[in-house]
């Protein structure tokens, strides 16, 4: 609609100038269409987006690596079989992301050595350890229920690629989040030592399951523009606290106690009031200096590595389809003109 707009002034029409297509771009937001990778968007948006899927591929890429961790050690066949479709699906996301990613014009390989170099982002959460199978379930349970919380509304955000990736990535973490739960109840309603695995393991995921929401709204530099391009629906605190109000009822169901002891429910206004977020933390986490930083760059370094045989198999033979295919072309060329 937008491009036949611009067709219809006809050919000799001046180029627009940037306010015009800033303001017919923000209409266009306005009116909840979405922007398609080939639209005019102002170049902050794409460097956003760019910065959001990216840092958001990268997340479901080393969030492999914790529960990956587990897979040799499962406790049961059926827990192994679920725990690799799920650690499968996380790069399937990885997947997605890259993909919606390179259409605002950067490649794969680029944002691959961003992570790689250390210079991109992913989400502090995959930088703690996994000591027990709880965390397994910790993981699933309170990772994947902050994920959803935070993925779903990005199923309608204004950008088309990255909103139609999130349906499926959501409808996956659902699943995920489910059989974090059920490891978490099996292991409540266990013995005193499963159950003590299991509150051992809130205690480790809570504090920092809240963080993955991000700075708190007053230090959250990009929320501002995000909300107003309608790539985020929702700010940073408010997601966070959908979540406490949504997570401490399935903690009172198993019976676990959450590590805070400042959480109390308001009546007044309908939700749980929890103590501070510990910034510093955080903080220390996106410098680098989180428990598992090193450990978590070196693997990812380490595969891509060790990988390197299977981009040049999978080049050579494109290369070689692609000139099968053009030597097809010439000899069915030559058929013609005989
Ligand atoms: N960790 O202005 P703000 C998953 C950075 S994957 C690290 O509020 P924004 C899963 C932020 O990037 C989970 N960095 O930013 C996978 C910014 O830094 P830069 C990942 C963080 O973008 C496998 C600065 O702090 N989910 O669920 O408006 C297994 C200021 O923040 C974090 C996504 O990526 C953090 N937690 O809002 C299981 C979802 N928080 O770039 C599960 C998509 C903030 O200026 N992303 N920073 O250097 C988003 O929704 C938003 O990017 C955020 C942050 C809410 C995360």
């Amino acid at each position: 609609m937008y491009t036949q707009a611009l067709d219809a002034r006809g050919s000799d029409a001046l180029p627009e100038d940037d306010g015009a297509l800033q303001q017919r771009f923000l209409a266009r937001v306005d009116a909840e269409e979405k922007i398609e990778p080939k639209d005019w968007m102002p170049a902050r948006y794409r460097s956003t987006l760019i910065r959001q899927i990216s840092q958001h591929a990268h997340s479901e890429i080393v969030g492999m690596l914790p529960e990956g961790n587990w897979i040799t050690r499962a406790p049961t066949l059926m827990r192994k079989a679920i725990l690799i479709a799920k650690v499968q699906d996380e790069g399937g996301h990885g997947a997605y992301l890259y993909s919606a990613a390179e259409t605002l014009g950067v490649s794969r390989d680029q944002l691959v050595d961003q992570l790689l170099s250390g210079k991109a982002k992913y989400s502090s959460i995959f930088n703690y350890p996994t000591p027990t199978w709880a965390d397994v379930g910790a993981i699933g349970w309170l990772v994947d229920g902050a994920a959803i919380m935070n993925q779903i509304p990005l199923c309608r955000c204004s950008y088309g690629p990255y909103a139609r990736a999130m349906v499926r990535v959501c409808r996956e973490e659902s699943f995920h989040q489910r059989q974090g739960y059920d490891i978490m109840l099996h292991l409540a309603q266990g013995s005193p030592e499963q159950k003590r695995m299991a509150q051992e393991a809130l205690d480790r995921w809570w504090w920092p399951a809240l963080m993955m929401f991000g700075p708190s709204d007053a230090n959250s530099t990009h929320s501002g523009d995000s909300q107003r391009w309608k790539i985020k629906r929702f700010s940073n605190d408010e997601l966070r606290q959908k979540f406490v109000d949504f997570t401490v009822p399935q903690a009172e169901f198993l019976d676990l106690r959450v590590p805070d002891p400042q959480l109390r429910w308001d009546e007044a206004k309908q939700r749980y009031e929890f103590g501070p977020i510990d910034w510093s933390e955080f903080d220390r986490v996106l410098k680098g200096n989180g428990p598992c930083n090193a450990e978590r760059l070196t693997a990812r370094r380490h595969a891509h590595a060790e990988g390197a045989w299977v981009r040049e198999a999978a080049s050579a033979h494109a290369e070689k389809q692609r000139r099968r295919a053009a030597t097809a072309a010439a000899a069915a060329d030559q058929e013609g003109v005989r």
